[in-house]
């Protein structure tokens, strides 16, 4: 392992408290206009753009800076074919059987379903990788830290990223997952940790009318 010299902080800014309430109200506000899309364009996104958005997921603090996290970026159609056909059969299967009464009411307000015709429409599949443990050239296993928290903190920034970019995306969870590995070519090292739909919202794009809990609903101050 590197052994990391000691350099100065000298990328932080700290800004005046007038403009620092200002800068953080503008980023809340445009993360809020943040939804999660289920009907998406086939319009092309610039490659480029993808890559600086990971480049954003990379910048996330992880167990001992080890960055257990893959991204892979699929646009092949083929691909995208193989992914939406794999995924269908595990959503049909928790339609139908694996999930409980009560899962299924949770979902109806979201009118999802088994058809994934997204996962062939959008122009980007990011699946999201878990590196469980990291290997060496030499094949030597490599321990990972709290690769859950750290791999759910990238893909985080890389929603907001995206978002940032004024593209859409859809964090699909089909389960199990494991058809991923399989089509993407990733080791048994690699647990498949969510799939990202990105693109363009279709023109005539609809989304359910949610709401946000209130602050008091999920935070709480203690000051004593
Ligand atoms: N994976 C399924 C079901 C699903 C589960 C949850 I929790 C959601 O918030 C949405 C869907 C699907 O993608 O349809």
């Amino acid at each position: 392992m590197t052994d990391y010299p000691s350099i100065p902080l000298e990328r932080y800014r700290e800004y005046p408290i007038d403009e620092m309430r200002e800068r953080v109200r503008s980023f809340y506000e445009n993360l809020d206009r943040r939804r999660t899309v289920r009907e998406f364009s086939d319009r092309p996104v610039p490659r480029d753009v993808i890559e600086t958005a990971l480049r954003a997921a990379n910048t996330a603090p992880s167990g001992a800076n080890l960055q257990p996290w893959h991204f892979a970026v699929v646009s092949g159609p083929e691909t995208k074919r193989r992914i939406r056909e794999a995924a269908e059969i595990e959503e049909r299967e928790f339609y139908e059987h694996r999930a409980s009464e009560e899962w299924l009411a949770a979902l109806e307000p979201l009118g999802t379903d088994e058809h994934k015709p997204f996962l062939e429409t959008a122009p980007y599949l990011i699946a999201v990788f878990l590196q469980k443990y990291g290997e060496l050239p030499d094949g030597r296993k490599v321990k990972h830290y709290y690769p859950s928290e750290s791999t759910g903190l990238a893909t985080g920034l890389l929603i907001a990223a995206l978002h940032e970019a004024g593209l859409a995306t859809l964090t699909h969870t089909p389960s199990p997952m494991k058809f991923l590995n399989d089509i993407l070519g990733r080791p048994k090292s690699e647990r498949p940790f969510l799939l990202l739909v990105v693109g363009y919202p279709d023109d005539n794009a609809r989304v359910p009318d949610i709401r946000r809990k209130e602050l008091v609903d999920y935070a709480s101050f203690i000051e004593s």
